[in-house]
């Protein structure tokens, strides 16, 4: 689950993910009347080993705009509770009905379906409880709420989800799937994004850039994971592969092949990167995060 290239950038990422792993355990230690099996089932998904990619994304566009962490932290958390969330609900019967996640058994097979929804449920609704208490000044707070409640809502996480499940089966054209990625995958990357300068105090033009800068790099990471759908090893992602085709979705390689895959996914790449010139040097950590990832094996 390593995510870096070099010693020192790995040592940084390292730091930040464990930073967001304490916080996220801060966050999902509950009062008594939360019930011990609930609250048992939400750690369990969401400390469980994932790469931390859209925090890391908050903590390093707010250290672009010269913010601090413990002004991101928050807002970090709750986009990782989202995703979580997003995970849980994704692994049920229902939906992509899988038995491993994050190397773990899934949550419905480790408790039972409804533990699982409630676990979702539990973990959305914590995410905007965190916005409102822990995001300042409450301007702030009122943006990243409007924008993450945006990203997760119906036209574009949940949208996303619900177009992926009534195209199985069914040929997409390239611009279909593009959309359902950029709705499922690049909506949340891109509020992360725009979060981290946000809760640095950045202004439009940072935040306009920022955000593009997230929906890209959201869109390639897509395009690679469904390139290791088809060549990753479940021992690496830490869950089932080939269930793509098994589940008759169309994937960038199954439409055009790997190599043009592989070509799309860095042309995105630079486009990304593009949005962060202006930054200068204090965009360097971004940058490395996005240049890490482009070779994963998970
Ligand atoms: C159920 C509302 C709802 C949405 C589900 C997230 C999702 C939409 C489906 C999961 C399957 C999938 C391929 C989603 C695309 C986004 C994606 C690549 C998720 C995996 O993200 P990683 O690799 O996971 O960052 P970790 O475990 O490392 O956090």
């Amino acid at each position: 689950m390593a995510v870096g290239s070099c010693p020192s950038n790995l040592t940084q990422f390292d730091t930040l993910r464990q930073r967001i792993d304490d916080q996220l355990a801060a966050y999902s230690r509950f009062p008594s009347s939360c019930p011990e099996r609930l609250g048992d089932a939400i750690r369990y998904c969401l400390l469980a080993p994932g790469k931390r990619l859209r925090p890391l994304i908050v903590l390093l566009a707010n250290e672009a705009c010269c913010g601090r962490v413990e002004s991101a932290l928050g807002a970090a958390c709750a986009v990782e509770m989202i995703h979580a969330y997003s995970l849980v609900h994704d692994d049920l019967p229902a939906m992509d009905d899988d038995t491993m996640r994050r190397g773990r058994p899934t949550c419905h097979i480790q408790f039972d379906e409804a533990t699982a929804i409630l676990v979702g449920d539990a973990l959305l609704t914590q995410a905007f409880e965190i916005l409102a208490t822990d995001v300042q000044p409450a301007e702030t707070a009122l943006r990243c709420t409007q924008v993450l409640a945006t990203a997760a809502g119906s036209c574009h996480l949940i949208g996303g989800q619900a177009a992926d499940l009534a195209a199985e089966n069914r040929q997409l054209t390239i611009d279909e799937l593009e959309s359902i990625h950029v709705r499922k995958t690049a909506a949340l990357f891109s509020a992360a994004a725009y979060m981290g300068g946000a809760t640095a105090g950045a202004d439009a033009t940072q935040t306009a850039h920022l955000s593009e800068f997230g929906r890209l790099f959201g869109l390639s990471f897509q395009i690679v994971d469904d390139l290791l759908d088809v060549h990753g090893r479940p021992n690496d992602l830490g869950k089932q592969t080939q269930k793509d085709q098994q589940r008759g979705k169309s994937t960038y390689p199954q439409l055009v092949g790997d190599a043009a895959s592989r070509d799309k996914a860095r042309r995105l790449i630079d486009q990304a990167l593009g949005h962060l010139a202006t930054f200068g040097p204090s965009a360097d950590s971004l940058r490395n995060l996005v240049h890490s990832l482009i070779d994963r094996k998970s």
